[in-house]
């Protein structure tokens, strides 16, 4: 990989978090333009390039050094932690910030007609679910024994479909839920976006950049406060 002198940005293509990432490092006097066919998109007036990619690929490439900085739901930067923790592999980077946006919780829900008491009711039976490692987790500390069902989309259809019992998935109004006859039973996971730094080393000047980009963010972020 070509050591740049720029400082790279992980940011998502397209999603929930796209819109908000770029108005931010707008507001952080970032000055860019996006062509929506291009994985790169360069600064005019800062070194920096910014990249535009799937959410989940963001906090792996910032954990190898790819890129120096990404932004993030937590929930999939703690998922990944995890994930390499379980395969002992060291996850290098640390968390700069929490964002103000990208709110949401990861949910346990089941259908509306599931005698449900507590997360104990779950015990043996089967759940759908993208976040496989805060599931277990979770259960693990609760004591309680269930199958996986690990599916990347439609999350919510699962039960309807037969193919579980139950889901853990992201909320945020819970429509989603509503419309596909389940309810929230328990929140397992809170989160926000987020702004994560590679521990890899850094030449002095980018982490001179870094530091101004931080405390652009911290004012941007309390004066919306
Ligand atoms: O293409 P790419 O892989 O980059 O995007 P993605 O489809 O994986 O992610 P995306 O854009 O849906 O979400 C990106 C991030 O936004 C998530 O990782 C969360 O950190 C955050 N976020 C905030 C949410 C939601 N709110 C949210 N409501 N992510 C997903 N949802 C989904 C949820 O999965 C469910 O399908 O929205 C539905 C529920 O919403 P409600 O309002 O009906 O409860
Ligand atoms: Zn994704």
């Amino acid at each position: 990989m070509s050591e740049s002198n720029r400082l790279r940005i992980a940011i998502q293509k397209s999603g929930r978090l796209s819109k908000e990432s770029q108005k931010l490092l707008k507001s952080c006097g970032v000055k860019f333009n996006v062509n929506e066919q291009r994985l790169i998109a360069h600064s005019d007036n800062m070194p920096i390039d910014l990249l535009r990619v799937r959410d989940d690929d963001i906090p792996g490439l910032v954990m190898d050094g790819v890129v120096d900085l990404g932004i993030i739901g937590e929930n999939v930067l703690e998922e990944e932690q995890i994930e390499r923790q379980t395969l002992d592999k060291p996850s290098e980077c640390i968390k700069l910030r929490q964002l103000d946006f990208g709110a949401c919780r990861l949910s346990l829900a089941v259908p509306t007609e599931f005698p449900y008491q507590d997360a104990g009711s779950l015990e043996g039976l089967r759940i759908a679910t993208s976040y496989p490692n805060l599931l277990r987790r979770y259960m693990q500390e609760k004591g309680i024994n269930y199958r996986d069902c690990m599916l990347k989309g439609s999350v919510e259809v699962a039960p309807r479909a037969g193919l579980a019992d139950g889901i853990c998935d992201l909320v945020s109004t819970g429509a989603t839920l509503e419309a596909n006859g389940l309810y929230e039973t328990e929140v397992i996971y809170r989160s926000m976006a987020c702004i994560i730094q590679s521990t890899h080393e850094q030449s002095d000047a980018k982490q001179a950049l870094i530091d101004k980009l931080l405390s652009r963010i911290n004012g941007v972020v309390r004066a919306k406060e």
